[in-house]
């Protein structure tokens, strides 16, 4: 189909009127997207089915990763590079007359997923195939994903995101491999020879139906699965489903209540309590994806006590934990096991990645809601505890505070982390200093009990989808200068630093950069009509809008730059065009405050004569995958603010770098092993260290007002937060945003690194001006981020917590058992 150009353009044409009925110049570009899809899902196909009989043969542990999120973006683009098709396609469009890129735009975005949680889950789906590990997705089929953010007079408006709508061309129901889980009821026990056995009587039984995605791998034939879970009624209709009531229209009430499970992805509610149906959500997940795994290892004929040789759950997060009780309560109930030799069995499959230190964010669920919806798992995980708790006793005599701190089950809630740490074999942070704030503060304690268990693996991105098929002309140019082959081993991009001071080759990275930034410029165009400069800086703060990312500190800066120039119109600065793209929690009015003073900001630089020349801010609505693979190759300064401490990695930062954009930032999250790459020629820091914050949190030191008294630029900002300043149009009153810095002490030291922000940009903005310097720090950039690819993030899961090995290569499958 795709040997080559013109065996493409014949099939394709063929597909095309065949599926449409149409003729050949009545086609839209809706129709070209769906017949090229189904040919590029065809071709996959095959491989498809020959890497699960590889994997089956093989007989090698095969890797399961858990995960309430993924943001997968669009596929068409990179499937077809990771097929090695990509250029054969593009030139067959092209002269049929169509751009690749127009059709690529038909695709919706599966966003199925909140931010950097469930884009890591996606690269590493990547990496995982194109190293050819026998590692697959679990997650749910969401038919809404993360909601559809317009900005309406500034404000963050939510619409739902039916990304489904035109159907999904990658996904593959099978409707054979459905699995029953069940909610609610009563659980009962018998007797049988002596042994207790359990059983759920009356629950709600909900069908768990797969849809399987193709993960394809770099041009190694191997086609791994993500497999979503969708709810389906289980209920029989002409049995009245369970009631004798029961009746077509309740039935259809019934039905649609059934299928609320896989309804819609929560928006990430780590500002308040979780509900009902996450929960419902989660076991879900957990329940069908144990039970799949379970058949596919049933194919295996091997006794169940060597199901960690063959299997490995990964879980992202706490989310989906409930794989721990869910694993245990089937190897006991239906399988026969005791509770020890069970137990050894779950801890030596289950591994856990905490992705967070706010604590506000660590779940925990009411333990009532755990015991009345899920009867027989809350026993177990009950029995967990109890356990736990006398070995905890035994291990430290008389330290009843210490065992009350770790409990699994406390003051009424179920503790998710502490059930993950303690039925975990491996625990990782991801990045090594969030590790080292696990083991030193947050779970010290757990720490101490099991110090083999904890591990860094500090995050990475995918260069496939983030370097070569967002930024082709980078890649191109890098090829140019290094050959190929870090296209297969990242790591070799730091041959680039060869070339760091040749002007001839700082010229193609300027001008690649250059054209990234026009085509940016005409998608701002095309959404706001304004037009960009595009000599000017492009300063980027893409990511999740929360108050410890500090949006707010860029804000404040904006304003204080803005005062400058209206106070010394000739001010000599370099021009600059902020960009920012996020999105709030919509149940988090901070963060939705931000944003609309975000908006009002760039409404008052951009239309102010003695302003937009200088000073321009665009807030780019519904930033998603796809959104930021147009913002991010254009950028060069990349905005990593978050208060030292805070950010467990970030992998935006990842991505800037890798693209070529120099940062700004803290020493935070991944950014701190950035910097010992970097170094200060090539980064740019500043801000409190996690020490200096830690101490101001322990000894009160901090005080917001005193700032605010003491710099002149800090207090003239906040004062023009409250109406009737430069940024109040409409009558809006930032009055919440002042009081959170000044009433409340400003908890994320907005205030307290104001100076050095300020300072570090106006460096930023006079190092720009020097165009080879700059040029040299944007290739140092792009030849250190090989570190940051995830290919070496997966390698080290693979060797040091899972255990397993690439089986396929693009040499070909490597040997069996
Ligand atoms: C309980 C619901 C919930 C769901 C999602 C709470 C919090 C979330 C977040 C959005 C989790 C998240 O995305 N964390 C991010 O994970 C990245 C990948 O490891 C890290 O790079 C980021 O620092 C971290 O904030």
């Amino acid at each position: 189909m795709f040997s080559n150009k013109e065996n493409f353009k014949n099939e394709f044409k063929q597909r095309l009127i065949g599926k449409t009925g149409r003729q050949i110049h009545e086609v839209t570009e809706d129709d070209i997207y769906a017949a090229l899809g189904s040919m590029v899902r065809e071709q996959i196909g095959q491989n498809w089915a020959a890497t699960n009989r590889t994997y089956l043969e093989h007989g090698q542990r095969q890797v399961y990763y858990f995960s309430m999120e993924f943001l997968i973006g669009r596929l068409l683009g990179n499937n077809l590079l990771n097929l090695g098709v990509l250029q054969t396609v593009r030139e067959g469009l092209g002269e049929l007359g169509w751009d690749l890129e127009d059709i690529e735009e038909q695709e919706a975005d599966a966003g199925l997923g909140n931010g950097g949680l469930g884009r890591l889950a996606a690269c590493f789906l990547d990496s995982l195939a194109s190293l050819g590990y026998a590692g697959h997705g679990n997650g749910i089929r969401y038919k809404y994903g993360l909601f559809e953010q317009k900005i309406i007079d500034g404000h963050q408006v939510e619409l739902p995101d039916y990304w489904l709508q035109k159907g999904n061309v990658w996904e593959v129901r099978r409707s054979d491999k459905r699995v029953n889980v069940r909610f609610w009821g009563n659980v009962e026990m018998r007797e049988v020879d002596g042994k207790e056995v359990f059983e759920t009587k009356n629950g709600e039984d909900v069908w768990a139906v797969p849809y399987d995605v193709p993960v394809v791998g770099y041009e190694n034939s191997a086609v791994n699965t993500l497999r979503l879970w969708s709810a389906e009624s289980a209920a029989d209709p002409t049995r009245g489903f369970g009631s004798p009531s029961g009746n077509y229209y309740n039935f259809l009430d019934y039905k649609r209540s059934v299928e609320t499970v896989s309804e819609f992805l929560y928006p990430d509610d780590s500002e308040y309590a979780g509900k009902l149906l996450r929960l419902k959500q989660e076991y879900f997940l957990c329940s069908a994806g144990v039970q799949s795994i379970l058949r596919t290892f049933d194919k295996l004929r091997l006794p169940y006590d060597r199901l960690a040789e063959k299997v490995a759950i990964h879980i992202n997060d706490t989310h989906p934990t409930l794989a721990i009780p869910e694993l245990m309560r089937i190897l006991m109930d239906e399988k026969e096991f005791g509770w020890d030799e069970a137990w050894e069995i779950v801890t030596s499959v289950v591994s856990y990645t905490n992705h967070t230190i706010l604590s506000e964010a660590l779940e925990t669920w009411p333990e009532q809601m755990v015991r009345e919806l899920l009867p027989r798992v809350y026993m177990i995980i009950e029995e967990m505890n109890r356990r736990f708790c006398a070995s905890l006793l035994e291990e430290y005599p008389g330290e009843q505070d210490r065992v009350s701190r770790m409990a699994i089950i406390a003051d009424g809630q179920v503790k998710m982390a502490h059930l993950a740490i303690h039925g975990s074999h491996s625990i990782n942070g991801v990045a090594a200093l969030h590790t080292d704030i696990l083991k030193k503060r947050e779970m010290k304690d757990f720490y101490e009990l099991y110090p083999e268990r904890f591990n860094n693996k500090t995050n990475g991105i995918t260069h496939r989808r983030w370097l070569m098929h967002a930024n082709p002309s980078l890649a191109e140019v890098i090829e140019g200068a290094i050959g190929s082959d870090w296209k297969t081993r990242p790591d070799r991009l730091n041959d680039l630093l060869a070339h760091a001071d040749d002007a001839v080759f700082q010229d193609k990275i300027r001008s690649v950069k250059h054209t990234n930034k026009e085509r940016l410029a005409s998608y701002i165009y095309k959404k706001h009509g304004v037009t960009v400069d595009t000599n000017s800086i492009f300063d980027v703060q893409v990511k999740r809008l929360h108050a410890y990312k500090r949006q707010l500190l860029n804000a404040l800066h904006i304003m204080d730059l803005y005062n400058r120039i209206k106070d010394n119109p000739t001010l000599d600065l370099t021009p600059r065009t902020f960009i920012f793209g996020a999105k709030a929690a919509p149940g988090y009015y901070m963060a939705k405050q931000i944003i609309k003073l975000i908006n009002n900001i760039a409404n008052t630089v951009n239309n102010d004569p003695q302003t937009k020349d200088l000073l321009n801010v665009f807030f780019l609505e519904n930033y998603s995958v796809s959104l930021a693979e147009k913002i991010i190759p254009a950028a060069d300064v990349s905005e990593q603010i978050s208060t030292a401490g805070k950010e467990a990695s970030g992998t935006g930062n990842m991505k800037l770098m890798m693209n070529g954009a120099v940062t700004v930032g803290t020493l935070d999250g991944a950014n701190v092993e950035m910097y010992e790459s970097l170094g200060d020629e090539a980064m740019y820091l500043f801000g409190l260290r996690v020490e200096e914050v830690e101490k101001y949190y322990r000894e009160g030191g901090y005080s917001a007002q005193a700032i605010y008294h003491e710099d002149e630029r800090v207090k003239r900002v906040l004062d023009q937060l409250i109406y009737p300043g430069p940024f109040c149009q409409y009558g809006q009153s930032f009055d919440p945003i002042y009081h959170s810095l000044l009433s409340h002490n400003d908890e994320y030291f907005v205030l307290r690194d104001f100076a050095g922000y300020a300072d570090t940009q106006e460096r930023i903005g006079m190092d720009y001006r020097n165009s080879k310097e700059w040029a040299r720090k944007s290739i140092i950039n792009i030849a250190k981020s090989g570190r940051f690819a995830g290919d070496r993030t997966i390698n080290e899961y693979a060797t040091e917590i899972w255990g397993i090995k690439p089986i396929f290569s693009r040499e070909g499958v490597h040997g069996t058992r």
